[in-house]
């Protein structure tokens, strides 16, 4: 089906008022609902899940160290929206179709608030999950100013329940972050990038077989979801009407395998000012941005002396990446509009500031443990291929179990043929090299050969980072502190939602 691009407005995703707001805590309400939504105008409309009435999620927005509870309810209907294999693990026969919980990506937080996917639960909370401690989450925000997001994570069907709508934005804000005179207000706009595709009824497609059908199941996980149109803020290729000013953009990438490589057909640099975890030492020019599953960059773009101007965000990425299909650019190589029509409504008085904040290196000699984790291939009785972190599945015994205030180092081993966006829980951690190795040697004798020079992290990679790339055949390495308030359970994962929800995740627990 082919929808016109650039005919709807972006959509601006409203910001959720509290319940209640006073001088010790702050609270909030969040129903998950099923209902229809506009997603082009040329689509009847969709049935799609979204947290209070509105796919993606309004925009939750805290402040540095604020003391935040949230009721996250799940209202949903008890069938799921898309089809669901229940030979995946966690999402067999004896539990509930529809389960829910949610974490909050990026965010440090209490084991028992961080949504494991075990932790799941059902509309009113009828049965929940075995890992299931508490209705109420809190979160204690003692995080800098940063771009997280929040999603669904239940066990097996993580992959559908955010794919049927359950995403939105977690800005946390601070003094610091405001004293530099950013854009702001209306000048500020987060982005959350995703590919769906469309059945001719407006609803939403989803396959349920992989391209090599598994005879023996009506319904099979697939290796990977690439989807034929890209949605902004929940619309189909929009456009937005700016004013010759700049603006900045917090950029997610909220797709579950596909990934962009986004510029602007005006050819202009794009200022990179934060990463996934907040801002950097000082904003870099760029004119091409990466982006996997999970991964955000907080970036202004100057739209001044560009009256009349119409500039294309554009999409070169490979899909999957890096061995797919390049998109082409009556399709998915383009993202979304921008418009420089509006008249400037005022001065334009803020700033590309020429340094933010220190950002202190963690050097590998600080490290106490290093771990060797790879990420390899595997096939499963229906001949399907999956995936695995350092050759275990979900329900192996715990491996990873860093202690509170130590240093580890990682070295991220990938095997596959994919690039594999690892994502790991409560921390941010910095990355410290790529490096090609050898393979295949690896696989016969265990041991790494190194066939390349180390290359440094790439100038949009240097900062705090939740969510790191590891490309195939090459050895990521990354480097992380646990020394937050936090001990117990939590989990790390390739943030291919397909990958994550057929054993490429692990439990890991802080311990201490
Ligand atoms: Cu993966």
């Amino acid at each position: 089906m082919i929808l016109s691009k650039f005919i709807d407005e972006l959509p601006i995703l409203p910001v959720l008022k509290p319940r209640r707001k006073d001088h010790f805590f702050t609270y909030y309400k969040v129903n998950m609902t099923e209902f229809k939504q506009s997603l082009h105008s040329e689509l009847p409309n969709t049935t799609v899940w979204g947290y209070e009435g509105s796919y993606p999620g309004p925009t939750i927005e805290v402040e540095s160290g604020e003391k935040v509870f949230i009721k996250w309810s799940n209202n949903l209907p008890k069938k799921h929206l898309l089809p669901i294999d229940h030979t995946v693990h966690g999402a067999h026969m004896d539990v509930p179709e529809v389960r829910t919980v949610v974490h909050v990506h990026g965010a440090s937080v209490e084991s028992e608030s961080d949504g494991y996917p075990e932790a799941w639960f059902t509309k009113g909370f009828e049965q929940v999950g075995p890992y299931f401690r508490k209705k109420v989450y809190q979160y204690d925000n003692i995080m800098q100013a940063c771009t997280l997001w929040y999603h669904d994570h239940a066990l097996g069907i993580t992959r559908l329940n955010v794919y049927a709508g359950l995403a939105g934005f977690f800005l946390v804000r601070n003094q610091q972050e405001r004293s530099m005179n950013l854009p702001s207000g209306d000048f500020e706009i987060p982005l959350i990038i995703q590919d769906k595709s469309f059945n001719k009824d407006g609803s939403l497609y989803y396959p349920k077989q992989p391209e090599k059908q598994v005879s023996e199941l009506e319904t099979s996980v697939i290796p990977e979801f690439i989807g034929d149109t890209i949605l902004v803020n929940g619309k189909v290729w929009p456009y937005l009407n700016v004013e010759p000013r700049k603006y900045r953009f917090r950029l997610l990438n909220g797709s579950n395998t596909r990934f962009y490589r986004i510029k602007l057909d005006s050819g202009q640099l794009i200022y990179q000012i934060g990463t996934d975890g907040g801002l950097m030492e000082y904003p870099i020019g760029i004119k091409e941005i990466k982006l996997a599953p999970a991964e955000r960059v907080d970036i202004i773009i100057d739209f001044t002396n560009l009256e009349g101007r119409n500039i294309i965000m554009k999409n070169s990425a490979p899909a999957p990446f890096p061995r797919g299909e390049t998109p082409n650019d009556n399709t998915v190589g383009e993202v979304m509009k921008f418009r420089v029509i509006l008249p400037l409504s005022s001065v334009d008085t803020s700033v590309i500031p020429a340094y933010m904040m220190p950002l202190p290196e963690i050097i590998e000699q600080s490290a106490s443990k290093i771990r060797y984790l790879t990420l390899k291939n595997n096939m499963d009785q229906y001949g399907r291929d999956f995936m695995l972190l350092d050759n275990k599945r979900w329900d192996d015994p715990i491996t990873e179990k860093p202690e509170l205030g130590s240093t580890e180092l990682w070295y991220l081993i990938n095997l596959t043929a994919d690039t594999h966006p690892i994502h790991i829980h409560l921390i941010d951690f910095q990355i410290l090299d790529r490096r090609d190795f050898d393979v295949e040697k690896y696989k016969k004798e265990k041991i790494i050969h190194y066939t390349g020079p180390a290359i440094s992290p790439e100038p949009q990679e240097r900062g705090l980072k939740d969510t790191v790339r590891a490309n195939p055949k090459q050895i990521t390495r990354i480097i992380m502190k646990f020394d937050g308030a936090y001990k117990g359970l939590y989990v790390w994962h390739c943030h291919i939602l397909e990958h994550e929800d057929y054993e490429m995740m692990r439990p890991f627990i802080v311990i201490g």
